[in-house]
């Protein structure tokens, strides 16, 4: 029985070397691990053997077993490495310094209005700012007057790091930024992506972009806050729009302000995108709370400002009349690449 062993064992070896697919070494173990397989007919046949000995060929047959098994997943293991290399050796290689057969990209309908949106605010002397998208609690919440345990939080949880850091739920997280790199007088638009816990829906997503601006600077009012959105929403639609502005509470504004849009997918009449309402949600502005000016080093005593939060995701499903938020984030080439122009 011994040498039966290790015979099977010296033929399992060779019929493992030239398996060359994860096939082949599955009939393989079939073949020797299988209800039918030899090293299970080698157990099998214990039962013949006398009790000493059995316990002697049984350790034997059972290290045979273990020793096929990890034989077989070592094979298995290699082999697909091997189909692995295969798979990108065969790869056509792009080479970027060729001509291009005909295939152009084209720019997020997001870039293409982000853009626009930053050519509108530098010609009125706002600088463009970018910010990072994991930030701290501080940045998020407590320097823009959002204390822990502010009731205003659960409007906008998101998601943490281990490190108790999170993504930004909204651009204002940069305010406290930039009112520390450049002080007062300033004009700045700060553009980038946003995240939150939300059940999807028309005009929910999870992942969306915001355009956060500010502008302090002394006797800045409510009217000038008034004249920068109009300004803006008429050069973005190259026409008149319809808004509204209603009070909104924002912990870092007082007051503060909705500023909706009429929504332009249903002509205000009522449909998924605004909730049946025909008004969709657009810029919370107002004018920026003392604390939040105190707390980015300007002194409130003698710096006034306004802050908008425009929810530029939504603005582009008014622009180009999309009604599902979710075809933006949707990866779809066929449907994104129709936007060439703002
Ligand atoms: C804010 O995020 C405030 N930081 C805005 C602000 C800035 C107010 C400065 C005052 C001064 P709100 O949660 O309402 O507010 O979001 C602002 C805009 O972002 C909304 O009007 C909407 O257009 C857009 N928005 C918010 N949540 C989502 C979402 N889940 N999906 C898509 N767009 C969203």
């Amino acid at each position: 029985m011994k040498e039966k062993i290790d015979s099977l064992r010296e033929s399992f070896e060779q019929e493992l070397s030239r398996t060359m697919s994860s096939d082949a070494v599955e009939q393989l173990r079939v073949a020797y691990l299988g209800k039918k397989g030899s090293v299970t007919g080698l157990l099998k046949s214990l039962k013949d053997v006398g009790a000493q000995e059995k316990k002697e060929l049984g350790q034997h047959i059972n290290q045979l077993k273990k020793q096929v098994e990890e034989r077989l997943a070592q094979r298995v293991e290699s082999i697909r490495a091997a189909e692995e290399q295969r798979e990108i050796a065969a790869v056509e290689r792009y080479d970027v310094t060729l001509p291009s057969k005909g295939l152009t990209g084209s720019y997020h309908p997001i870039t293409l209005v982000q853009r626009q949106l930053e050519e509108i605010f530098s010609s009125m002397g706002f600088i463009v700012e970018d910010f990072k998208e994991i930030v701290t609690d501080y940045e998020c919440f407590e320097a823009v007057n959002i204390p822990k345990d502010h009731p205003a939080r659960d409007m906008q949880d998101t998601y943490y790091l281990e490190n108790g850091q999170l993504l930004k739920t909204h651009t204002s997280a940069a305010q406290n930024f930039i009112l520390q790199k450049y002080g007062a007088p300033v004009r700045a638009i700060f553009p980038g992506r946003c995240f939150r816990n939300e059940a999807t829906d028309a005009s929910h997503e999870t992942t969306f972009f915001q355009m956060e601006g500010i502008m302090v600077d002394k006797n800045i009012s409510i009217s000038n806050l008034i004249y920068f959105m109009k300004t803006m929403l008429s050069q973005v639609f190259e026409r008149e729009v319809k808004v509204r502005l209603r009070p909104g509470f924002f912990p870092f504004v007082e007051p503060g302000f909705e500023l909706d849009i009429n929504c332009l997918i249903c002509g205000g009449e009522g449909c998924s995108t605004c909730h049946h309402s025909g008004w969709v949600e657009l810029c919370p502005c107002g004018m920026i709370h003392p604390n939040v000016l105190k707390m980015g080093g300007v002194d409130p005593e003698e710096y006034t400002g306004f802050a908008f939060g425009l929810g530029l995701t939504r603005l582009v499903m008014m622009k180009y009349g999309v009604k599902d938020i979710r075809d933006l984030n949707s990866g779809n080439l066929k449907a994104l690449s129709q936007f060439q122009q703002a």
